[in-house]
């Protein structure tokens, strides 16, 4: 049975600042992803802090939303079959120093908060994610 999902997928400022967007987007495309909508974007720190709703508790917020809004992002809608889990394992672990060989956050990360993707990490969230940036 098919089970095409889609999840919604961020290049973070530090990847589109070494002009490494169209790089990645070849690797999504690479590994069977269609990139269904994309629009370049630099954000405002209040939309990042309602983007991170989920972490405003954490010690990193204030330091996580100022840095998304930081600079120019790519915001993509990402389609294939499971594309929520798949996206989440070609992006590696948060922190890329434990992401696996051949992950995104593994060749592309600089840090735990430069970590250069973000993407859903539920079939709900890339649905709230979705309509975050793409509702009009
Ligand atoms: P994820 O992006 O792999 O889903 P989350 O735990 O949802 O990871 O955290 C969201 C983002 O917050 C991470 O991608 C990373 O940029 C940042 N972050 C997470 N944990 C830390 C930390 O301990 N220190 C600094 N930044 C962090
Ligand atoms: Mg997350």
């Amino acid at each position: 049975m098919s089970n095409i999902e889609q999840t919604l997928s961020i290049i973070k400022p530090d990847a589109v600042e070494r002009n490494l967007d169209n790089e990645i987007k070849e690797v999504f495309k690479n590994k069977g992803f269609s990139i269904v909508k994309e629009k370049k974007i630099q954000i405002e720190k209040s939309e990042a802090e309602r983007f991170y709703k989920v972490h405003e508790t954490k010690p990193f917020y204030n330091d996580l939303c100022a840095y998304l809004s930081s600079g120019p992002i790519v915001v993509m809608i990402l389609q294939k079959e499971n594309a929520v889990l798949g996206n989440r394992e070609l992006m590696g672990a948060t922190n890329p120093v434990e992401a696996e060989e051949g992950t995104i956050r593994k060749k592309y990360g600089i840090s735990i908060d430069k970590n250069s993707v973000h993407g859903s990490d539920s079939i709900d969230n890339a649905k709230i994610e979705i309509d975050f940036f793409f509702k009009d």
